[in-house]
């Protein structure tokens, strides 16, 4: 049986996959509210496709509940916060998760740590922690890290077709695991040993956020010398060896704004290009803050309270605003102590800023410039209401002659 630890973007819809794939599962979280909210068949994020699969998993026989389990296989996915200040990973919760796991566990129990953690966290700090309790690592309980590589977005489909890395002490622990997500993964899965597995979760998201700094970087160049920045990498790209991202308000979310940080903070005489890529993706709110300024003026807009942010997600159609780019302006803006700039996002039904609208119409109705943060499906949708707004465009979406990029 697989007991999963953790119900959140990653837990959750790992636990639903394997369950309806066949395995036994029983989801804990120690949230009794989501527990609850499971149990009745209710999903506790949006996601494309993930409440079919909950249907799926509770036809199979899923469960949920706040209790860990007896079990031989566990799935830990538990959040690994990061200290904004030593830019390290606070790995306190995948810690007492392990702790907990070692109360329930059969004898020789597999424990595979989703979570995202820094290298070398599970020599560190988990080995040690086991030993203090009592157990051998590699006889009473084996310890495996299989990082999740899933895109919020596409959960889904990625789980089953993305390749996937195992890092493990022992080939046939590591096989055996293999066998548990070839259950449902249709991709390739390497088997390596811990370290290396640790180190590579961290190095994909480095290279994405080093790629997204290049071309924030370019923007900026560009915005100098007045030179379109779109059309200079849509053709580089055509060049067989270049692949540039596209430049953006910033970069969010919980791993590429983030993880890089680790190798950072671990090597900070050595990761000189990361650290200066995550300076230039985390100054981007500023731009973005910059160009309104810049833009009001050359339009002649004098009241900061008719500017609107449309998006407060870190990314397009997610409900998720974790390190999200807009909340970093808006938390800028409020720094300098300025009035707050008002704010949609139709992902978004609590209130989490000042200003903020639940309702399209209302919100452009409020405002005379349009700053696009996030290019969600509805204001693709809705192109056409923006025709008499001034359009900050810091997604490259909007197709009008007249709209000001980064
Ligand atoms: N972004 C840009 N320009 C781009 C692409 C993205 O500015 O060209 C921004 C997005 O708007 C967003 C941020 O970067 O704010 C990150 O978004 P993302 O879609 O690139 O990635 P995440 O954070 O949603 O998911 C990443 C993925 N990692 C890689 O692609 C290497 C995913 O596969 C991982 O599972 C996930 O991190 C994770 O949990 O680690």
């Amino acid at each position: 049986m697989v007991n999963v630890i953790g119900l959140g973007y990653i837990g959750l819809p790992t636990a639903l996959m394997m369950a309806a794939h066949g395995i036994e599962v029983v989801g804990t979280d120690c949230n009794e509210q989501l527990v609850q909210m499971l149990q009745k068949g209710h999903m506790t994020f949006e996601e494309k496709g993930l409440d079919e699969l909950l249907h799926r998993a509770e036809k199979e026989g899923i469960e949920f509940t706040t209790e860990y389990q007896v079990a031989d296989t566990y799935i830990v996915s538990v959040p690994t916060p990061y200290d904004k200040f030593s830019k390290k990973v606070d790995g306190s919760y995948v810690v007492r998760a392990v702790q907990e796991v070692l109360k329930t566990a059969l004898k020789g129990a597999v424990i595979v740590i989703e979570s995202t953690i820094s290298p070398g966290t599970i020599d560190k700090y988990l080995r040690p922690v086991i030993q203090m309790e009592g157990f051998t690592v590699g006889d009473d309980v084996h310890l495996v890290h299989a990082p999740e590589r899933i895109i919020p977005g596409n959960m889904v489909y990625e789980l089953i077709h993305n390749n996937r890395t195992i890092g493990a002490d022992s080939r046939i622990v590591g096989e055996r695991i293999k066998a548990l997500y070839g259950s449902f993964c249709q991709g390739e899965i390497v088997v390596t040993d811990i370290r290396t597995a640790e180190m590579t979760k961290v190095v994909e998201n480095t290279y994405r956020a080093v790629n997204i700094a290049f071309a924030n970087e370019l923007a900026k160049i560009c915005r100098h010398d007045n030179m379109d920045v779109y059309e200079i990498i849509r053709i580089c790209n055509m060049h067989p060896r270049v692949n540039i991202l596209q430049p953006g308000p910033g970069v969010g979310g919980h791993c590429i704004s983030v993880d890089p940080w680790f190798l950072v903070g671990d090597y900070p005489s050595l990761a000189k290009v990361i650290d200066e890529s995550m300076k230039t993706n985390d100054g981007m709110p500023d731009f973005v803050l910059n160009r309104i300024y810049e833009i009001m003026k050359e339009e002649g807009l004098k009241d900061i309270g008719r500017v609107g942010l449309y998006g407060l997600t870190y990314k397009e159609n997610v409900d998720d605003m974790r390190e999200s780019p807009a909340l970093q302006l808006l938390e800028s803006q409020k720094r300098h102590l300025a009035v707050e700039l008002k704010a949609y996002d139709p992902f978004i039904r609590k209130d989490v800023v000042a200003n903020q609208y639940h309702d399209l119409e209302e919100f452009l109705d409020a405002v005379d410039m349009v700053v696009i943060m996030v290019k969600h499906e509805e204001i693709k949708e809705h192109m056409a209401r923006l025709t008499d707004k001034v359009i900050l465009d810091t997604q490259n979406i909007c197709p009008f002659e007249k709209v000001y990029h980064l």
